[in-house]
C-alpha cells in the first residue's frame, strides 16, 4: 500500500494554529514523524483563506522538504493554486487533485506532462459527487482519455472514488469496491486511492470502522491510502492485512515492526 501521510492539513486544529503562529518546528515534527512511520508521500494542505493559500503552501512545502526527502502530495481544491506552487517542489510527487469539475484537468495535465509526477483524480464533476458506480466509471473514462492526450499513462493516475458516509449510503463500501473493480478491469495499471475517514462519518467508533474499511479496501486492491501513518492502530491494521494477503515476504515487515518495538505489541487499552 502506498501511504499518503495526511497530518499536515490546515483542517486539523493544531495544524491550523501552527500555520497562524508560523510554528516551523511543529510542521517539521509532523513531517519527520510521518516519514519515519513509513509514509511514501506527505500531503500538504493549507486550508486557509484563498488570499494566503499560495504563500502558506509554499511555506509548508519548504519546511517539509528541508526536513525529509519524502515526496509531497500537493493538496488544494484550487488547480490554479497548485499551478502556482508546483515549481517549489524539489522532486516529483503527487498532485491532489484533478476532477471533471471546471478546467482542472486542462490546468494540471499539461503541467505534469513529460514529468514523473502522479495525480489523484476525483470521480466528480460540476454536477457534484455521484453515489452510483456507473457515473464514477464514466467520469474516470473522461479523465483517463484526457490524460492520454498529455502522455499521462493510467499507472500515474490514482482514481479517488470519493467514498460516501456509510450512515448516509448503506452501499457506500460495496459501491467503492465495485467502482475499483470496474475501473481496474478497464485500465489494469491504474491506481485507486481513498481517504479512510469519510466512510465512518456520523457513526460511533469511527476509528474501528476506518480500520475495517482499510482491510476490505486493501483486499479489493486499493493501491494507496490517505491516512495517519503515526496512528498505531491504523498502521497495525495495515501491516497485518498486508501480511495476511501475502504481500509481506516471510511476514518480515510485520515481525520487524514488533521486534523493534516500533509500534509495540497489541494490548487491550
Ligand atoms: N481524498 C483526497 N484528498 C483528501 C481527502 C480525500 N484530502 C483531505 C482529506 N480527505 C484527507 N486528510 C485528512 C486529514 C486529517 C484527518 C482526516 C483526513 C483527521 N485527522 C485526525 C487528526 O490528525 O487529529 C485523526 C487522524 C487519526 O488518528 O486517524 O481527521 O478523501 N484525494
Amino acid at each position: 500500500m502506498i501511504i499518503i501521510g495526511e497530518k499536515i492539513n490546515g483542517t486539523i486544529p493544531s495544524v491550523k494554529k501552527a500555520i497562524e503562529d508560523k510554528d516551523e518546528h511543529f510542521i517539521r515534527e509532523l513531517a519527520v514523524k510521518q516519514a519515519d512511520a513509513g509514509a511514501h508521500y506527505l500531503d500538504v494542505c493549507a486550508s486557509t483563506a484563498p488570499e494566503i493559500e499560495v504563500a502558506t503552501l509554499i511555506w509548508l512545502m519548504d519546511i517539509v522538504q528541508d526536513a525529509v526527502d519524502t515526496p509531497l502530495c500537493i493538496d488544494s481544491p484550487n488547480a490554479r493554486t497548485i499551478e502556482k506552487v508546483f515549481k517549489y517542489a524539489r522532486r516529483p510527487g503527487l498532485i491532489n487533485s484533478v476532477s471533471e469539475e471546471g478546467d482542472k484537468c486542462e490546468v494540471i495535465y499539461p503541467m505534469i506532462q513529460g514529468t514523473e509526477w502522479h495525480v489523484i483524480a476525483l470521480t466528480c464533476d460540476s454536477r457534484g459527487i455521484p453515489s452510483d458506480v456507473q457515473t464514477r466509471v464514466d467520469i474516470t473514462k473522461i479523465m483517463v482519455e484526457k490524460a492520454e492526450k498529455y502522455d499521462i499513462t493510467p499507472d500515474r493516475i490514482h482514481i479517488d472514488p470519493l467514498v460516501m458516509a456509510l450512515s448516509a449510503d448503506n452501499n457506500s463500501l460495496l459501491n467503492f469496491v465495485e467502482t475499483l473493480q470496474t475501473v481496474k478491469s478497464l485500465y489494469p495499471t491504474i491506481k485507486v486511492t481513498s481517504g479512510l475517514s469519510n466512510i465512518s462519518f456520523g457513526m460511533p467508533l469511527r476509528k474501528i470502522v476506518n480500520q475495517h474499511f482499510l482491510t476490505i479496501a486493501a483486499y479489493a486492491g486499493m493501491d494507496s491510502a490517505i491516512m495517519d501513518p503515526c496512528n498505531r492502530d491504523m498502521y497495525t491494521t495495515l501491516i497485518t492485512t498486508e501480511a495476511l494477503l501475502g504481500r509481506d515476504k516471510f511476514c518480515r515487515k510485520f515481525s520487524n515492526a514488533y521486534r523493534k518495538n516500533h509500534i509495540g505489541p497489541v494490548k487491550p487499552a
